[in-house]
């Protein structure tokens, strides 16, 4: 049959009944009724009915009810107009070829009522991403993802791609991947960090990469993974964090703005959008740290903000009427080793934080190569495993900032998902190496 595909389920109109069509995909179910069977078929945009009478072709009939669900097969037939068919047509098959043939019993179901315990759906991702509600999530991410690109170029960012495999950790801390690199140790990447600060002794100015971030954190937890993915930038001449701020708003905007234009999906998943208006709330965190003594943290100046004290945050925020907000003017002892120094004690360093969780972070960064050795000092780091790119900092480096955004973070409460692990493809997580 040639080709497998002349439509997708969702594609036929009003000008293809009557004629002859092709149509692939999943065998969703099968229901014979002796002289009838109706067959379910699932494609990417989603299911139609094939439709068999046994006394007008006994063979394809018995071919097709006889398919194990989920096997792969093209239909070649009739498009017919049908008040009782879920599109509004129905294909009478002429040919039908098994393209390939499913296992039974299935290790998932894809339309049981059910619900499976997480971890058999990730054993089983394949499958599971065969459901029409996990695939809304991805369709949306990628929709989400096309407006970050749109946004970026808008704003003059060029997007570029640093490496993985790097020699010195890109975050300080020991939460890195050691790996062999022929006579060498090397680090998979927490960040792009280091590599989009050099880029900015480059002339490029506005640079923006969509980054894996690999972080060996031992703890396991619904909003932490070892592999994930985000929205990494950098620009230079900027006069304070204010403008990498204002570059980040535009951009959660923007995404917000997309997903809430992604209709059919989430209706699909029975979610709705709220797109928030700009600017969002800037607090800092001398005030932040104040809000939660008062509701009875015990919280100490100079702390990172935990899980719990940010869901407490959280819960302040949005009695005043913020689900979004940044933390500014942080310590610079909570930040890491590139964060510019403000006064004695404070930095430049920021959080963007939605509904109690913290989406994105970032600063402006030291670009005075003297102040950067003495912060990576005090960081108690060697400013010898950062050679490479300290010398981007000595022959002319402009002012500079910039964030990271965690996309599956950013799913996470856009669609108000429990669970991390849902909103990627293929998770890593502490105990999860596969598929
Ligand atoms: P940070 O480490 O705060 O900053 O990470 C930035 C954002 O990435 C997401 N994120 C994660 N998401 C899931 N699992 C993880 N383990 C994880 N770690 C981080 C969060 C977080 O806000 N180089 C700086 C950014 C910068 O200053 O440009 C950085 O990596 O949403």
């Amino acid at each position: 049959m040639k080709p497998y595909r002349s439509h997708y389920s969702k594609d036929v109109t009003t000008e293809d009944h009557g004629k002859t069509i092709t149509v692939a995909g999943w065998v969703e179910d099968i229901r014979n009724i002796g002289s009838i069977a109706f067959i379910i078929l699932r494609d990417k945009k989603g299911t139609l009915q094939v439709t068999a009478l046994k006394k007008e072709c006994l063979e394809l009939f018995e071919k097709l009810i006889n398919i194990p669900r989920e096997s792969v097969i093209a239909v070649n037939g009739l498009c017919k107009k049908s008040d009782k068919a879920r599109n509004d047509y129905e294909v009478i098959p002429k040919e039908v070829e098994v393209l390939s043939i499913s296992e039974t019993p299935l290790p998932l179901g894809v339309v049981d009522k059910v619900e499976s315990e997480l971890d058999t759906r990730l054993d089983n991702r394949f499958i599971d991403l065969r459901k029409q509600d996990i695939q809304a999530i991805f369709k949306i991410r990628n929709k989400v993802i096309a407006a970050v690109h749109e946004y970026l170029r808008s704003e003059n960012f060029f997007e570029v791609h640093t490496p993985n495999i790097i020699a010195s950790s890109s975050e300080g801390g020991t939460e890195v991947f050691k790996l062999k690199y022929f006579e060498k140790s090397a680090f998979l990447a927490q960040s792009p960090q280091l590599y989009k600060q050099m880029l900015m002794a480059t002339g490029l100015d506005r640079v923006y990469e969509i980054a894996w971030y690999f972080r060996a954190e031992e703890h396991n937890t619904r909003r932490h993974l070892n592999e994930s993915t985000a929205v990494d930038l950098e620009m230079a001449f900027i006069n304070s964090e204010e403008d990498v701020m204002k570059i980040l708003e535009g951009l959660v905007y923007s995404m917000w703005k997309r997903a809430d234009e992604c209709n059919e999906e989430l209706d699909i998943l029975g979610k709705k959008v709220v797109v928030p208006t700009l600017p969002f709330k800037r607090v800092i965190y001398d005030d932040v740290i104040k809000k939660l003594n008062k509701k009875g943290s015990e919280i100490k100046w100079g702390e990172d903000l935990g899980s719990e004290e940010e869901k407490l945050l959280g819960d302040i925020m949005k009695k005043e009427g913020h689900d979004f907000y940044f933390i500014t003017k942080y310590p610079i002892e909570a930040k890491p080793f590139y964060t510019m120094p403000e006064k004695d004690k404070y930095s430049r360093g920021f959080d963007l934080e939605c509904k109690g969780v913290e989406i994105a972070s970032g600063s402006q960064r030291i670009h005075n190569v003297e102040l950067l050795k003495k912060r990576i000092n005090a960081c108690n780091l060697n400013s010898k495993d950062f050679e490479s790119y300290l010398k981007a900092f000595r022959y002319g480096m402009p002012p500079h900032g910039g964030f990271g955004f965690g996309i599956e973070r950013f799913l996470m409460e856009l669609l108000d998902i429990k669970n991390i692990r849902e909103c990627i493809l293929f998770p890593r997580d502490r105990t999860r190496l596969t598929p």
